[in-house]
């Protein structure tokens, strides 16, 4: 039985023409500075995210920390969407080591945060509160459903940061996916923040690494901060060059993924016992809830036909589509879904 993983993009293989640039890769000691291929990355990373510096670091998560920390003294506040990944799914890490308080503020459904309750949320000055000193946004938002943010969203999130003196961090995790969807330069989008991250390994099929973004004097605290939490790396060329091959070749086929997503989830909007709203989705994630049967059950169900999906909590289900995931693949899973839930369907009757 052949298996289609739609988990995540995490899941994606390293291209052909990655393989051999990793095995040809011109390396030195990163921690020296010394490594000629991720200072290629670096700066082309950088000039991508129209930033002055860039910081090539291990996963989404260690560039979420080392931002965060970079921003943060210890006991300062730290804004964040409540499904922001940075405040689900990464383990608490900015508390338990940055000692930084976290606020949540609503997530719209789009992966919004709403500017006057994020205004509402900064603290005033007084002795009893803590300091808002950042600000976090995800662009694309991972558990809203791949949803975008454009430039207008975070520019009025980034007058809310500046009105009360705090930093802008965008989660650009999958930020070549927004810039894809809206057509626009990932720049652009990154313009108001004052850092910003985004994941070589996730839709753009790299092994590994993810990179922040700033001025100058931010990247080199960003690296300081790598070092404290063990993240300097010696000979990382080997990765930085897959890095350098994505942001070449992998950035405009994400379309590839936006259209297979949006076919899979018009043909799952057609079927009885989920819900979702087909038109909704603007990138390569799907979220649905599946009311026919338990999440879990359903999940199981799937799995035992091939077909991989994760687990967003109470009903919800996620889906990803990613390179090594063509349309036929698609077709073929709707075909086992549909099979699953008329199954229980007839067992009902
Ligand atoms: N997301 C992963 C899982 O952790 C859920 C996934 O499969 O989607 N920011 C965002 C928006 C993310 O989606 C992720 C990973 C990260 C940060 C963390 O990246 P890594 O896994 O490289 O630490």
């Amino acid at each position: 039985m052949r298996t289609i993983d739609l988990r995540s993009d995490t899941v994606t293989q390293p291209t052909p023409e990655m393989r051999r640039a990793m095995a040809e890769a011109e390396v030195g000691d990163d921690v020296y500075g010394e490594d000629p291929t991720v200072n290629r990355l670096e700066a082309v990373a950088a000039a991508r995210l129209g930033k002055e510096a860039a910081a090539f670091v291990a996963s989404g998560t260690m560039a979420n920390l080392t931002s965060a920390l970079t921003h943060c003294q210890r006991g300062d506040e730290m804004l964040v969407g409540d499904r922001a990944h940075v405040f689900l799914n990464e383990v608490g890490a900015v508390s338990a080591l940055g000692g930084i308080h976290v606020r949540t503020v609503r997530n719209t459904p789009r992966g919004m945060l709403d500017p006057e309750e994020a205004e509402a949320a900064v603290r005033r000055p007084g002795i009893h509160q803590p300091r808002t000193a950042l600000v976090c946004l995800e662009n694309t938002h991972n558990w809203c459903g791949g949803a975008v943010l454009d430039t207008e969203d975070t520019a009025a999130i980034a007058q809310v940061a500046q009105r009360h003196g705090a930093a802008l961090h965008i989660d650009g995790a999958r930020i070549f996916n927004a810039a894809v969807a809206l057509k626009v330069p990932a720049a652009e989008l990154a313009r108001a923040a004052d850092t910003v991250s985004f994941c070589l390994s996730k839709g753009l099929s790299c092994p590994v690494g993810s990179l922040v973004c700033g001025t100058r004097e931010t990247i080199a605290r960003v690296r300081k901060h790598r070092k404290m939490v063990g993240g300097g790396m010696r000979q990382a060329g080997i990765l930085a060059a897959a890095g350098l091959v994505a942001l070449d070749t992998m950035v405009d086929r994400l379309a590839e993924d936006h259209a297979n997503a949006r076919r899979l989830a018009l043909g799952l909007a057609r079927l009885q016992g989920l819900a979702l709203d087909g038109d909704s989705v603007q990138t390569n994630i799907v979220a649905f809830e599946v009311v026919a049967m338990r999440a879990e059950e359903f999940m199981a169900q799937l799995k035992e036909r091939g077909v991989l999906t994760s687990y967003l909590g109470g009903r919800r289900v996620r889906m990803v589509t990613h390179y090594g995931i063509v349309a036929v693949d698609i077709d073929e899973a709707l075909t086992v879904v549909e099979a699953v839930v008329r199954q229980r369907d007839g067992r009902r009757g």
